[in-house]
């Protein structure tokens, strides 16, 4: 069994979120999401409109993801790919190069982001009043 892992806020789900998971798993058979807690994405910069719960139901209803896992910090990579035997780290190429280190433990995949939309120009459009 082939086990895949990405990393992320995956807030205001949206098809570009969908596009990295659905592709994420077409590279193995078990997709594993670590996702970033509400204190973590304070870290990040990041407070998602969506808490980690309400967050993780929605990925836990999607069907290519088959674990949700918390993600709490920046240093937790090497010990969860070693603890879940994960054969390939997968992100969206904004972060291209930023996680090959874990080249020594796994492969490192970068896929293509989705263009034209985000969390940040969802909430700019319905913030400005664009619906
Ligand atoms: N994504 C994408 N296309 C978009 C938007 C997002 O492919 N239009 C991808 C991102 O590249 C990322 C995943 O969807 O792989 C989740 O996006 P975010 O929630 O923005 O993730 P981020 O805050 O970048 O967290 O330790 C890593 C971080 O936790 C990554």
């Amino acid at each position: 069994m082939s086990t895949i892992i990405t990393y992320g806020t995956f807030d205001l789900l949206h098809y570009g979120h969908i596009n990295l998971l659905m592709r994420a798993k077409e590279l193995g058979d078990y997709l594993i999401v670590a996702l970033s807690t509400d204190e973590f994405n304070l870290i990040k910069g990041k407070k998602s409109y969506f808490n980690y719960n309400e967050r993780k139901k929605m990925l836990e209803a999607i069907r290519y993801v088959d674990l949700v896992i918390e993600e709490k910090s920046w240093e937790q990579k090497v010990t969860d790919v070693k603890k879940y035997n994960v054969n390939t780290f997968v992100i969206g190429n904004d972060w291209q190069g930023k996680f090959d280190f874990l080249g020594e433990y796994c492969k490192v995949i970068y896929l293509t982001r989705t263009d034209d939309i985000s969390t940040t120009i969802i909430k700019q459009e319905l913030g400005g009043g664009k619906i």
